[in-house]
């Protein structure tokens, strides 16, 4: 009943022509009020997001495209030495190396993605080339490399004193076991809205602390960590990959989106789905951010203390998200 009100709804809005006005209030929505439409806005995962999306907005608030705010947002974070899971100063993988995965997608639907690439300090800029450049989607190890270093891109040690002080501590200890999770997400899932009414989004990881050699997180993957659909809006995600890959949950939330369930509602059903296909989530995190086409947003992650940097003509902050359980 709820879902035909909906449809209703949408008909009459499309026909009455709002789909780049101000939104009234739906009640048949029943979910999350709809707040008036804030354009351009970006969103994107953790702390560090207030400093990359301050880079996205140096482009959105002029009038700039979505795909380029992204791709020079997260950029910020992967320059960024200070920052352990993204780009250079990323924690290394068991044997001591740095791989990336990263991701990005425009409102046309074309996408570009790097996957356990080594010794280059921006590998969003690479997955983008990969999509302008090649008839692929995804290039991955050397190949991605080559590919890199062949347009221009530099070769960089990205292993720092720092964390190869820390690898090295962690190796007296850990009789190379992998851990399920060190709590330091701070991968980058970003998405946008510009002033076009056009949606872009990008991902970029050194993934998951002391991982296997050869590892591949949900970064990398379209549909995993991040997705596109201009028709209905963008998601991306954080936290543990296994869990993210095996309910392709950046495109679950978009097609929840698509049948009428708001950012935040949509974030928190595939929070329930990877909840119900696990035997257990103990300890590990996933977090999801969404934006529908009227300009709402949201999360939802499993354990409390995920948030996500929101920037939009009004507003500048952090917002805390919702979650399942307490840590
Ligand atoms: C991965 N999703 O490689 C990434 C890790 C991450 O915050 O998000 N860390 O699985």
């Amino acid at each position: 009943m709820r879902r035909r009100k909906f449809l209703e709804w949408a008909a009459l809005s499309s026909f009455l022509g709002f789909s780049n006005k101000s939104w009234a209030t739906s009640p048949s929505l029943g979910q999350e009020e709809c707040k008036k439409w804030e354009k351009p806005l970006v969103i994107s995962t953790w702390n560090h997001g207030m400093d990359a999306n301050a880079a996205a907005w140096e482009l959105l608030s002029k009038g700039g495209k979505a795909l380029d705010a992204v791709e020079k947002g997260v950029m910020v974070t992967e320059s960024d030495p200070t920052n352990r899971s993204v780009g250079i100063g990323g924690t290394p993988d068991r044997d001591g190396h740095v791989t990336l995965d990263a991701c990005i997608m425009n409102e046309e639907g074309d996408c570009g993605s790097v996957a356990f690439l080594e010794d280059i300090e921006n590998p969003i800029a690479v997955a983008r080339m990969v999509m302008e450049k090649t008839p692929h989607v995804m290039l991955a190890g050397k190949g991605a490399q080559l590919f890199a270093l062949q347009n221009g891109f530099e070769r960089k040690d990205l292993l720092i004193p720092e964390t190869k002080a820390a690898w090295e501590k962690w190796k007296k200890t850990s009789n190379y076991e992998t851990p399920v999770n060190i709590e330091n997400h701070d991968t980058i899932g970003m998405i946008a809205l510009d002033q076009a009414g056009d949606f872009s989004g990008a991902c970029t990881t050194s993934g998951l602390a002391y991982k296997m050699h050869g590892r591949v997180g949900d970064s990398p993957i379209i549909g995993a960590s991040l997705f596109v659909d201009n028709e209905v809006g963008a998601a991306c995600a954080t936290g543990v990959g296994e869990m993210v890959i095996r309910i392709v949950g950046s495109h679950l939330i978009v097609e929840l989106m698509r049948q009428g369930y708001s950012p935040e509602k949509a974030c928190k059903k595939a929070i329930e789905r990877i909840m119900a296909k696990h035997k257990s989530v103990e300890g590990q995190q996933v977090g999801f951010l969404a934006i529908d086409r009227k300009g709402r947003h949201g999360g939802y992650s499993i354990y409390n203390g995920f948030n996500y940097a929101l920037r939009t003509p009004e507003r500048n902050e952090m917002v805390e998200t919702k979650y399942m359980k307490k840590w």
